[in-house]
């Protein structure tokens, strides 16, 4: 037994091993699928609903579960169970992508951290808004909104649970937004970190929400059937844990750090042994774009070249309406292959990836298109890897495609990069991941390494909820330079062109934009962006509008000809010829003394 205390209360988590100052919800759409459907077809509700996913049930909403239609059953598993069961086709993720961006979006609203996870989970930090709302409130007369795991045993020095009550409360007004906003009902957990907020979160499903008080953690977690059961342990650590006769949460309790440090590394033991007492304190990470965009396709086997063909074309399209959701524009493209070994009965997978011309893509009124040719030419580079992969003297047999998109242009996300400032607006989007336990087709996203200057940046796939963040930016901005009183300003942009910082890479990727863009055939749009200028468009007429025929397509003319007009003419010789545009190729801030750069004035910070 561990000398660590199984009935653990606040007095051991005061101690620093596991503090609990944070107040964490997780919101779990209920029966999301199946929901999706209801809401765009209210028919739906009343009968029992099965969404299909090849010969599989994915999920069914809660009428359908009364008769015991589960996720991932066979469906004519489900149908013996439930004849009357209603089939969807649910193989196109559009529209639950486009829900999930949604209830994202909604969740943004109260200004915390929020991290989704797959398509209709989502962590929120709340504990800063916590502190906030404690600084109003009579600390004895907070209620706690839905049910409790336990009552609270003890009375709690460090506050956690008059936190957790008010958090309670901010994840009811959640659910209450999502549900009058979108028509979704969810589930919600709340507790002082992700571990207990998610696995306590279904206690009382569908549509409820409940709280558990940190002294209750480890013996919530005992309750649980499986180490599996822990979010954080995969297949491989739960066959390693059962191969040592630890197979329920109690065991793992029970067993010692020192015993575990024999078959994992000393960080892992200690983790392992962490969780089964209901210990997490993984932050909460705003999730942004993700680093690549992927889609797969599984079947039962391939072995003619042209199916293969077939099947990749058929990715393409859709990988093509997720990047352009999106809204980068990529440059390297992977693809993968399962390979079945006949032999061996086994498969393994295989990738190559090639970069891509990002003149492929037209950005056009915002859009990101693919021309005909185009997707030809991605076509023939995705057939020129596959033919690395394989050797096609030899039979083959796949069981898996997949296609990826896995960088994009940086200066189309950097934060403090020119381009953004000129670019005619992209919209802000993103694409879900699903990681879909059936093996069936998967979109697969990567935000892994999302750059915390991306964590501010709203995903959204749908103008209709939000407009693109980069938007009032812009405007703001634009304002400015031409002249706006602040009273003037909507929203006053914290930006000033002084902190703009382009660094020698930057400058350089600005002249790189232009001989990207030379062979895209794009007119600058009219101007959809003006719609979004109609605060300030008044004051506006009386500003001179400045030419900007010669401007690569890229370019916002609003935002080209807000600028200074030794900029403009700088900006153009750049484009015309970037090797004598003077830009310098070490940083501003080193070089601004040594070459006259009417540009880089604009871009050293203020002294
Ligand atoms: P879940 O949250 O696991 O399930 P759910 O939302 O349908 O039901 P619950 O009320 O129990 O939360 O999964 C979310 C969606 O992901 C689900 O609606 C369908 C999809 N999905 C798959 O595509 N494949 C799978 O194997 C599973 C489990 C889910
Ligand atoms: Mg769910």
């Amino acid at each position: 037994m561990d000398d660590r205390n199984m009935e653990s209360g606040c007095s051991h988590y005061n101690d620093g091993e596991s503090e609990h100052s944070k107040c964490i919800i997780h919101v779990d759409v209920d029966c999301f699928y199946a929901q999706v459907e209801m809401v765009r077809n209210p028919e739906l509700r009343s009968v029992p609903l099965g969404i299909q996913q090849k010969n599989i049930v994915v999920t069914s909403n809660y009428e359908a579960r009364k008769y015991g239609v589960q996720k991932c059953m066979l469906i004519t598993d489900a149908l013996k169970v439930c004849p009357n069961l209603k089939l969807v086709n649910g193989e196109d993720l559009h529209n639950y992508r486009t829900a999930s961006n949604k209830i994202f979006a909604v969740l943004l609203c109260w200004k915390c951290p929020v991290e989704k996870l797959g398509m209709d989970e989502n962590y929120i930090d709340v504990t800063n808004l916590v502190q906030e709302k404690l600084k109003t409130t009579n600390n004895t007369s907070v209620t706690l909104t839905g049910h409790t795991y336990n009552e609270p045993s003890m009375d709690c020095q460090c506050g956690c649970h008059t936190r957790l009550r008010i958090a309670s409360q901010i994840a009811s007004e959640m659910r209450k937004k999502i549900y009058d906003e979108l028509g979704f009902t969810t589930c919600a957990g709340i507790a002082h970190n992700k571990l207990l907020a998610k696995l306590i979160c279904p206690l009382n499903k569908p549509n409820d929400q409940t709280t558990i008080y940190p002294e209750h953690g480890t013996s919530f977690m005992s309750t649980l059937p499986s180490v599996r059961s822990i979010p954080s342990i995969g297949s491989k650590t739960t066959e390693a844990l059962i191969s040592q006769k630890i197979i329920t949460v109690s065991d793992l309790q029970e067993v010692s750090v020192d015993v575990l440090k024999k078959h994992f590394s000393s960080d892992m033991a200690v983790r392992l042994k962490g969780l089964s007492l209901g210990e997490d304190n993984t932050p909460v990470k705003q999730t942004g774009k993700p680093q690549s965009i992927g889609l797969e396709d599984s079947f039962k086997i391939v072995s003619v070249k042209s199916e293969v063909e077939d099947k990749f074309t058929a990715l393409l399209q859709r990988l093509l309406v997720l990047v352009r959701e999106d809204g980068r524009i990529p440059v390297s493209l992977r693809v993968t292959l399962r390979k079945k070994d006949a032999k061996r009965l086994s498969s393994h997978r295989e990738s190559r990836q090639s970069q891509i011309s990002p003149s492929i893509f037209t950005l056009s009124n915002g859009t990101l298109t693919v021309t005909e040719a185009g997707q030809q030419k991605l076509m023939n580079i995705i057939m020129r890897l596959f033919n690395k992969l394989i050797d096609l003297s030899k039979p083959f047999h796949l069981t898996l495609v997949g296609l990826a998109f896995t960088k994009f242009q940086e200066r189309m996300t950097g934060r403090s990069s020119i381009v953004n400032y000129l670019m005619n607006d992209i919209s802000v989007q993103s694409v879900l991941n699903l990681q879909n336990e059936c093996d069936m087709s998967t979109t697969s996203m990567d935000y892994s390494a999302v750059s915390p200057s991306s964590s501010t940046t709203t995903d959204l796939s749908d103008a209709e909820v939000e407009p693109s963040p980069k938007k009032p930016k812009k405007v703001t901005w634009i304002a400015k330079r031409r002249c706006l009183s602040k009273e003037e300003v909507a929203s006053p942009s914290k930006l000033k062109v002084g902190e703009l910082r382009l660094n020698s890479k930057e400058l350089e990727k600005v002249s790189e934009l232009r001989l990207n863009s030379r062979d895209r055939s794009l007119t600058p749009r009219a101007s959809p962006a003006k719609d979004n200028l109609s605060d300030t468009s008044d004051t506006m007429k009386d500003c001179e509008e400045r030419n900007c025929d010669d401007c690569p397509s890229y370019v916002d003319k609003e935002v080209f000809s807000a600028l200074p007009d030794d900029m403009q003419k700088e900006l153009k010789a750049m484009w015309k010829n970037p090797s004598s545009s003077g830009v310098p190729r070490s940083s501003p801030r080193t070089t601004n003394k040594a070459k006259s750069n009417t540009i880089m004035k604009y871009f050293v910070p203020h002294k």
